[in-house]
């Protein structure tokens, strides 16, 4: 062995060529186990980035999507062929699962209904489609009516879904014949609940007067955007009934939007009685101005019932078969459509 002379003032060896290489970090941000393609594969995890609805790489995103009917009313129409058509046929983002409280909805059966609710969120996961958890009180109005219902759904649905990152939770359909404060104060008790389980999840709150911003009351947005709901990862809900609603409450969804992060989880093609002739020349102007401000949206309905609203001829949920026009009302080709061409866009 040769000895060894150590020069006090010389340099220590780099230890470089021993060190072990640095851990290389992903390029793509977007890991996950949803089908390839699918618009969950694509997008990742949701945020809320300023007043925009943001995927896992932080972009911009904008959701297109449509709501169940009451699953107590059609409780078929939302399942793995339909489901399957909105993602391959329609090129659709998400499904919203509307879970009327009352109008013998889940207050009638709270196990049945949250278990039901449970399965068809994890058949849109298979799917990699987003879901959106509608807790969709209607009547009566004030949220604060259905405050322990509430709380129990949501803990039992969270802590079912905890691990996955496609579903938003809307707490409040359409708060109506009540004020803010109350909106607000059912806020800050049932978003802690979600949040125990899925600290990052996007949750939409309903606004006053039907989910009108306040307008169907006689108010605003202001009263929102004085009064914010104070948690991370919110946005605030819109709804229009395309025949009913035009140019003055958009004007207002325009203003209110560089401000607010709004979601229209719900608008319709008709009246608000969601019954009627369709008016799509109005329902075309609304969709551009949500494409304009990116922001999402679900039409009312995906069903098969008599009214305008019902996306499908009646009788299609017997069957197995979504896919196509053949099968759509006016409102549903109406959609469809519109959703395939911004998919190309
Ligand atoms: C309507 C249904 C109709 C049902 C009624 C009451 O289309 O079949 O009888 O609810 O349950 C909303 C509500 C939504 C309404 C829809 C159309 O969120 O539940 O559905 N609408 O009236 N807000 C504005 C319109």
């Amino acid at each position: 062995l040769q000895t060894c002379s150590l020069d006090q003032n010389a340099a220590p060896e780099p230890e470089a060529t021993t060190a072990a290489p640095e851990p290389e970090v992903p390029a793509a941000p977007v890991v996950n186990d949803a089908p390839a393609g699918s618009p969950v594969a694509v997008n990742g995890k949701l945020s809320v980035c300023g007043v925009n609805l943001c995927n896992e790489a932080g972009t911009e995103i904008q959701l297109r999507g449509m709501s169940s009917h009451g699953l107590q009313f059609f409780p078929n129409c939302v399942n793995t062929d339909s489901l399957e058509a909105l993602r391959n046929d329609w090129k659709a983002d998400f499904v919203r699962l509307s879970m009327y409280v009352q109008e013998g909805g889940l207050e009638t059966d709270p196990v049945g209904f949250t278990a039901k609710v449970n399965g068809l969120v994890d058949d849109a996961t298979a799917l990699g489609l987003y879901v959106i958890v509608d807790f969709h009180i209607l009547t009566p109005g004030d949220p604060l009516f259905n405050l322990d219902r509430a709380k129990t759904f949501f803990e039992d649905v969270s802590t079912e879904h905890a691990d996955k990152d496609n579903v938003i939770y809307e707490i409040a359909n359409e708060p109506n014949n009540t004020s803010w404060d109350n909106i607000k104060s059912y806020a800050d008790q049932v978003i802690p609940v979600i949040r125990g389980n899925v600290p990052d999840s996007v949750v939409l709150v309903g606004t006053r007067g039907f989910s009108s911003l306040g307008l169907s009351d006689g108010s605003d947005e202001r009263e929102v955007i004085e009064d914010p709901v104070d948690f991370e990862n919110i946005m605030y809900t819109f709804h229009f009934y395309a025949a009913s609603h035009g140019a003055d409450r958009r004007a207002v969804v325009q203003r209110a939007a560089a401000s607010l992060p709004l979601f229209v989880s719900e608008f319709g093609t008709q009246t608000f009685t969601g019954d009627g002739n369709n008016d799509l020349a109005s329902a075309t102007a609304w969709l551009d101005l949500l494409k304009s401000l990116k922001i999402g949206y679900a039409m009312w309905s995906f069903s098969d019932g008599r009214e305008t609203n019902s996306a499908f001829k009646q009788g299609t949920c017997a069957g197995t078969d979504y896919a196509g026009n053949g099968v759509l009302t006016e409102s549903g080709a109406f959609i469809r459509d519109r959703i395939l061409s911004g998919s190309s866009s």
